[in-house]
């Protein structure tokens, strides 16, 4: 079977949303897009980046091919490069999306976006092929979904050390355990979370989800149970990037 993990990642800066909404604001701007397409062998990043500078649109488009690691640290290069272009004034909408992938034989596939503002980050999915009732759905401390039973991905990511649980629970919890959600009768799934207990990309490594996993597991997380609170066999998989 051939794997492609696609993502998108747009950092946007000045007062932008999204990847597409750019046009309603006189002052100027830049917005960067960056498309990744990766299977076994080869990666291959699209970066498009678009300026605003009082009405006047301009683009440009880069494409780069190659090693997965060579790829990822031009696209790197460049979306700084822009970031400190901008200088500091300007207010910081980061967004990553990407795919999840099926795994453990299922067909579980959906959409999952981070998006950063204002120090706090905030989480959807959206997720189909389940079966009806509830899902456990963590974030894992590799963002490798190699194995075909998504175990590539290790345990809960726990920076600080806690048992598992409930998010916020006294008695502890790993700052993976995003909990459960439900799944309805059309096998169809939604999550929508926002903590300030994550960031993408910055240097406080309890918080950094960078280089993580998206896990959707077959059952339910019974929020005790160390040290993953027995949900069943990984069914879908995503790296946030990296
Ligand atoms: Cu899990
Ligand atoms: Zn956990």
């Amino acid at each position: 079977m051939k794997k492609h993990i696609a993502l998108i990642v747009c950092i946007s800066l000045g007062f932008i949303t999204g990847c597409q909404d750019q046009k309603n604001n006189a002052k100027p701007q830049r917005s960067i897009e960056v498309k990744v397409e990766r299977n076994d062998s080869i990666t291959k990043a699209e970066v498009t980046t678009t300026s605003d500078i009082n009405g006047k649109i301009s683009k440009e488009v880069q494409v780069f091919e190659g090693k997965h690691e060579e790829v990822m640290s031009k696209v790197k290069l460049i979306t700084e490069d822009s970031e400190a272009a901008e200088g500091k004034e300007t207010k910081r909408v980061k967004k990553i999306e990407f795919l999840l992938n099926p795994k453990s034989g299922s067909e579980t596939n959906g959409t999952v976006s981070f998006k950063e503002e204002n120090g706090s980050i905030h989480f959807e999915a959206t997720i189909s092929e389940l079966s009806e009732g509830n899902h456990a759905i963590h974030i894992h401390e590799k963002a490798d979904c190699s194995s075909e039973d998504g175990k590539s991905t290790g345990g809960h990511w726990n920076p600080t050390f806690e048992n598992h649980g409930a998010w916020g629970a006294e008695t502890g919890y790993h700052r993976g355990d995003i909990g459960n959600f439900q799944a309805d009768s059309d096998g169809n799934g939604s999550v929508s979370f926002s903590t300030d207990q994550w960031c993408l990309g910055c240097d406080d490594a309890t918080k950094n989800i960078v280089g993580k996993a998206i896990i959707v597991h077959q059952g339910e997380d019974d929020l005790t149970s160390q040290p993953s609170g027995a949900a069943g066999s990984r069914i879908s998989c995503a790296g946030i990037i990296e």
